[in-house]
């Protein structure tokens, strides 16, 4: 190996963090160990998914529903089991707010050393994990802001006030992709070594993509200026549809590829589907920070201000010109109306 390449694999994530920050600070320091702490997560999730196939109670449903209102699968357990174990450990994390959970799980003990939140996606598109296509981890780092009387309303605000946000794509490879606000970067997990490895720094999305990345079967319950917009892509040619129904390989494709992601809110639930706080918000920090935008149809992700913890938001996000396009047909039919 050339010493360029020794020095690579010698990029580890917490490694990363320290060089972004160019600090040993203790908040620096807190920071790398708390991605260390996902990048543990990520491993035994990524173990996991790796011999579902072959270990008993990995696959299928536990036959109970949770609070999203959406049948749980032995795999979103585990998962969300990680993470709590991973950070009850690390001392420097104080409360968990999941999907999977109704409430943040607190670890008092944390709390006069850490005042950090994570908020997490533990599997994002569990539905594919039976089929054995791809799934994701979302997550997100906030600040504590005040005392938590027990309803974490501080977390009640807008993913500007996220520090770090990221993903796990369990894919072929299972890479980590972070951002605290310099950057977004690229690690792979280097199953030899037992560690993240850096392999894109300084990501970029283009400007424009040929990918759209939708939901079509939901066509006829969408506003008309989002119809609009399809139909604009079926009439022109450069446009490719793309879409596996698991959220991080649909954004992960967008941000190396270029395009646009829209899960948009339908007439029965103008929301959407997607949740805010550990789902659009991450996503919107980390594709801004790589040039792009997400956009809840009206406004920027980033400015939309959740009024209960599992907020949903509408999502259209990815290259900057491609967000723009879809939020002109939704200007044109608000002019008209
Ligand atoms: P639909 C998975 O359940 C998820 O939350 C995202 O990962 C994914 O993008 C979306 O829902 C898929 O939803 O309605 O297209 O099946």
């Amino acid at each position: 190996q050339g010493e360029r390449s020794l020095d690579r694999d010698c990029t580890t994530l917490s490694r990363h963090v320290l060089q972004q920050l160019h600090s040993f600070s203790a908040d620096a320091q807190d920071l790398s160990a708390i991605m260390g702490r996902i990048g543990l997560a990520a491993k035994l999730i990524a173990r996991r998914l790796s011999r579902a196939g072959l270990m008993e109670n990995v696959l299928g449903v536990t036959g109970d529903i949770n609070v999203q209102g959406e049948t749980v699968k032995k795999m979103d357990v585990y998962a969300n089991e990680v993470f709590i174990s991973v950070f009850k450990q690390s001392g420097l994390v104080c409360r968990l707010a999941s999907e999977e959970m109704e409430q943040p799980y607190y670890i008092p003990e944390n709390c006069p050393i850490g005042r950090y939140t994570l908020l997490y996606d533990p599997i994002d598109g569990s539905s594919n994990v039976d089929i054995n296509i791809n799934v994701g981890s979302i997550f997100a780092i906030r600040q504590q802001e005040g005392e938590d009387d027990g309803t974490a309303s501080d977390l009640l605000q807008s993913g500007r006030k996220q520090i770090a946000a990221g993903y796990v794509l369990y894919g072929p490879s299972t890479m980590l992709v972070y951002s605290m606000g310099t950057g977004v970067h690229a690690f792979t997990l280097d199953p030899s070594l037992g560690e993240f490895i850096l392999s894109n720094e300084n990501i970029r999305i283009p400007h424009h993509g040929p990918v759209y990345s939708v939901n079509e079967g939901n066509f006829w319950q969408w506003e008309e200026s989002i119809r609009d917009y399809i139909r604009y892509v079926h009439r022109h040619e450069g446009y490719t549809a793309r879409y596996s129904g698991a959220l991080v390989g649909d954004i992960h494709r967008i941000l190396f590829q270029g395009g646009v992601f829209l899960y948009p809110g339908t007439v029965k639930k103008p929301e959407g589907k997607l949740r805010l706080l550990y789902e659009t918000a991450p996503l919107a920090f980390l594709i801004e920070q790589a040039g792009g935008r997400a956009s809840a149809g009206t406004q920027d992700i980033l400015d939309v201000v959740p009024d209960k913890l599992h907020a949903r938001s509408p999502l259209i996000i990815g290259s900057k010109e491609d967000v723009t396009l879809v939020e002109s047909f939704i200007q044109e039919r608000d002019r008209e109306q």
